[in-house]
């Protein structure tokens, strides 16, 4: 599992290196770069390809998708670290982009790879129908927005030392961070041009996935250690940030975590073994340590 998460890595940052490269030089490439670059996992790219793989999609249509993923997450992150947002100094062990750069700088970067997920994804080489192609940008769109992670954070601050029920958390983390893990499992769906329904199902299995992932994330934050972390834990109790653990408490959040697993799972069911790479990558994201 580490062997192939490593290898998508590394073909999803050579595609965007020859990507920008293509492209006209100008100032905010630096910053664009770092905030790209300077380490992550893939995990989304990830669960693209895995879905992918269930639908026979070939890879290279899906590491090409799954960039513009990662443009969008890179653009989050930044965005996230800002002073008016979660103001975080240390973002994968490193200056996060606004300490290196200074904040309109991060700002800036941060918006130009929102859009270069847009030209990615509507670029000549990326071999698929025009009508796939805006198919593909209106679901990355609406992920992306209001209805999706920019939606989510609203919530995550808003909901900052308040009381928060259960359903609302839930709401706030599935915008903030499932909605673009849902964009990855429905992609390889709008490429085969599947209906509504399947193309419902695959979406609230990615608002499992993505709820998993900020469970495991606030797992990280409550228990683990910065150093491997590669940023700053304990910070959502000191901030006051309602999470599912600061509601249910550390057993019950666990709990919670493995019955969204099986839940997935279920879901993948009828997919037999075709299925088993994403299942492994549930694994890897409920007990990663980073
Ligand atoms: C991007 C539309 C848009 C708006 C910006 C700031 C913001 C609004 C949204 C923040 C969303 C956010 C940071 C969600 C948290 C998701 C999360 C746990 C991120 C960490 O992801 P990893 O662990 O990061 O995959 P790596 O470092 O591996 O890439």
């Amino acid at each position: 599992m580490k062997r192939k998460l490593i290898k998508i890595a590394k073909d999803t940052n050579l595609f965007l290196k020859k990507f920008i490269k293509k492209q006209n030089k100008s100032d905010l490439i630096i910053p664009m770069q770092y905030g790209l670059f300077s380490g992550g996992k893939k995990i989304r790219s990830k669960v693209l390809i895995d879905i992918g793989s269930i639908f026979k999609i070939g890879y290279k249509k899906l590491l090409i998708i799954g960039s513009a993923v990662e443009c969008i997450h890179a653009y989050s992150l930044i965005h996230d670290d800002l002073p008016c947002m979660d103001n975080d100094l240390i973002r994968r062990g490193k200056p996060s982009t606004h300490i290196k750069y200074g904040e309109s700088t991060a700002v800036l970067a941060g918006n130009s790879l929102l859009t270069m997920a847009f030209e990615i994804l509507s670029h000549k080489d990326l071999d698929l129908s025009p009508k796939i192609k805006i198919d593909l940008i209106n679901k990355i769109s609406e992920c992306s927005g209001h209805l999706g992670i920019a939606g989510g954070q609203y919530l995550d601050l808003s909901f900052e030392h308040k009381k928060v029920s259960k359903k609302r958390i839930i709401e706030m983390e599935i915008k903030k961070t499932g909605k673009l893990f849902s964009f990855c499992c429905v992609a390889p769906l709008i490429l085969k041009g599947k209906n509504k329904n399947e193309i419902k199902k695959f979406e609230s299995i990615g608002a499992d996935i993505g709820l998993l992932f900020q469970v495991a994330d606030d797992l990280i934050d409550h228990k683990g250690n910065s150093f491997t972390a590669g940023k700053k834990t304990g910070k959502d109790k000191k901030r006051g940030k309602a999470t599912l653990i600061s509601l249910l408490g550390h057993e019950n959040t666990i709990k919670y975590a493995s019955e969204l697993i099986f839940r997935i799972n279920t879901k993948l069911e009828k997919y037999g073994s075709r299925s088993k790479n994403l299942s492994e990558t549930l694994n890897y994201i409920l007990y990663r340590n980073k």
